[in-house]
């Protein structure tokens, strides 16, 4: 959602501002588009600086004019090659954009009222998205917050209600904060008090967000989310281990005991969703299949949203310990580190957990036991939810493990054709086509294409990978 925040601090009047997300409109291959602005800001996950480095090479060769600028965890994690790729390096919250614009093309281009432009979204099943309080105040050594180590914060009232407002009429909004809880008792009420309003006046049908497991500890919570028409909660449950929740620094989750915040949430008419992760460095492939099959023969608790690899995101405490102790695997590259594929040697035979891994995460000899959770689950709480809630609950694990066809321009759709198949192991995965300029460039941006590597064939860190790390620097110019 950082675009359409950022969107917010250019003036409407004097500026036209396009919004690109490649998760949701696939690869950006448009030559006018490339063409078209005068300056382009890129946001994205710490995975994807090569493709910001790349989008922003592909702008630079059509327009040698236009201003290129980064932000977000991106500029955070490797503020050091950013400030040489890019024009500007954001370390901070949206808020900086307008500094940006205010030196580039003078205050007037800068807007008033910094409200997101909700506007320039394609309306996706009538989602409304909200942002109250940044960061979180816990300390996951996985977690790329922790790496960044920024305090949580709220926002004020007026900036929550002029998002709300912003947000106008939807089917849902869903609080995308990082820790809806937080911290502060006095401030999570006053959020929640102020969504209920909104919701009282029905501006949308219900809300979800999501919480830390400590949220759970506290019954009534659930009754004050509830009366203010909250319907959905996630959680990083993460796994059921508490050995691996001690050993990653997330003891708020120790608690998080499914059946017991499953009933709960159903008790106050409120859906249960959390995230897991797989460590194959610290778990065998038996006790992880356990985990799962358990899951998907209670009816009773929902399948997990999320099912990831622990990624050794750059700047967590997490990457430091795995690259100390030699975990990560040879020639890993960063935009290895999606979450998808191994990068880090694995506790028992490499080919077991490749081949263990790749069946899980198609969920293949899964797939009609997943169609029988997902429809068992939904009855079984069908008294405690509306018809709303229940329909969600089916299809969103269908959707999410079921498998997805690739649709988009023929172009896009080409190059996804041209993908090499997935090996689920960052020492044999291929090269994304990405890598290969879509059009003939001049031969000074062929290097905006090279892969940033994170490991040597040994497996230490490379050079180049701890300068791009170095120095902070606050607002390159
Ligand atoms: C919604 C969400 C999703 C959605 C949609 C993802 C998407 N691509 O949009 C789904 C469920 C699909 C998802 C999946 C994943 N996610 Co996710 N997700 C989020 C979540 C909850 C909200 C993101 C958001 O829109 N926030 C609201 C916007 C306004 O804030 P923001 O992007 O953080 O930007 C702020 C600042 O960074 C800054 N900023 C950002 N960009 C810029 C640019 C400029 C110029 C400036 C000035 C400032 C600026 O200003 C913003 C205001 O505070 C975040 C946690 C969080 N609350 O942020 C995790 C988060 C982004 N996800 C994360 C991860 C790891 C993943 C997965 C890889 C998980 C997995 N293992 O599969 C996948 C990747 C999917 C993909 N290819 O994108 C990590 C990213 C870590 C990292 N640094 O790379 C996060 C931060 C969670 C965490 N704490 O670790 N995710
Ligand atoms: S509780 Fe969640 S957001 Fe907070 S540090 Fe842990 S993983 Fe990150």
């Amino acid at each position: 959602m950082a675009p359409y925040y950022l969107a917010g601090y250019i003036d409407r009047e004097c500026t036209e501002v396009r919004v690109w997300d490649e998760v949701y409109h696939g690869s950006l291959m448009s030559r006018g588009l490339f063409e078209w602005p005068d300056m382009v800001v890129l946001t994205g996950l710490t995975a994807a600086f090569d493709r910001a480095r790349q989008l922003a090479a592909y702008c630079r060769h059509f327009n040698p004019a236009v201003v290129c600028v980064i932000g977000g965890p991106i500029a955070r994690a490797m503020p050091s090659i950013c400030s040489e790729v890019f024009d500007y390096t954001c370390q901070g919250d949206v808020e900086e954009i307008g500094l940006v614009i205010e030196a580039e093309f003078g205050s007037k281009h800068c807007a008033e009222a910094t409200a997101p432009r909700f506007d320039l979204t394609k309306p996706t099943m009538g989602v409304g998205y909200l942002e109250t309080t940044k960061n979180c105040n816990f300390a996951c050594s996985f977690c790329s917050l922790s790496g960044e180590g920024r305090a949580y914060s709220s926002y004020s009232d007026a900036a929550i209600n002029a998002q709300l407002d912003a947000l106008g009429d939807s089917f849902v909004v869903m609080v995308l904060d990082n820790n809806f809880y937080g911290n502060n008792r006095r401030s999570f009420k006053r959020r929640v008090e102020l969504i209920g309003d909104r919701w009282r006046k029905g501006q949308f049908k219900g809300w979800g967000a999501l919480v830390t497991g400590d949220f759970f500890k506290r019954p009534e919570n659930l009754a004050l989310m509830a009366d203010n028409g909250c319907k959905g909660l996630f959680s990083g449950v993460e796994n059921l281990d508490a050995e691996f929740l001690r050993s990653f620094n997330k003891k708020h989750s120790l608690d998080s005991d499914l059946h017991r915040i499953t009933n709960a949430c159903a008790d106050h008419g409120i859906s249960f969703d959390y995230g897991m992760i797989l460590d194959f460095s610290s778990q065998t492939v038996g006790e992880i299949d356990d985990q799962i099959s358990g899951i998907l023969s209670d009816a009773r608790v929902p399948l997990p949203s999320l099912l990831s690899m622990t990624i050794p995101i750059v700047g967590t405490p997490y990457f430091q310990e795995a690259s100390r102790s030699g975990r990560l695997m040879p020639n890993l590259l960063l935009s290895d580190m999606d979450g998808q594929k191994l990068v880090e040697w694995p506790k028992e035979p490499l080919e077991t957990v490749v081949r263990f891994l790749g069946d899980l995460l198609k969920f293949k000899g899964r797939k009609s036991a997943l169609g029988r959770h997902a429809v068992r689950h939904a009855w079984h709480w069908r008294k405690h939810y509306d018809w709303e809630q229940t329909i969600v609950s089916v299809i969103r694990p269908l959707l999410r493990f079921g498998g997805t066809l690739q649709i988009g321009t023929p172009r896009q759709m080409l190059q996804n054709l041209k993908e090499p198949d997935l090996t689920y192991c960052a020492m044999s995965d291929g090269l994304r086509s990405a890598y290969k300029p879509v059009f003939r460039l001049e031969s000074h941006l062929e290097k905006e294409f090279e892969p940033l590597q994170i490991t040597d064939q040994s497996g230490a860190l490379t050079e180049s990978f701890l300068q791009a790390q170095a120095k902070p620097t606050p607002l390159a110019g």
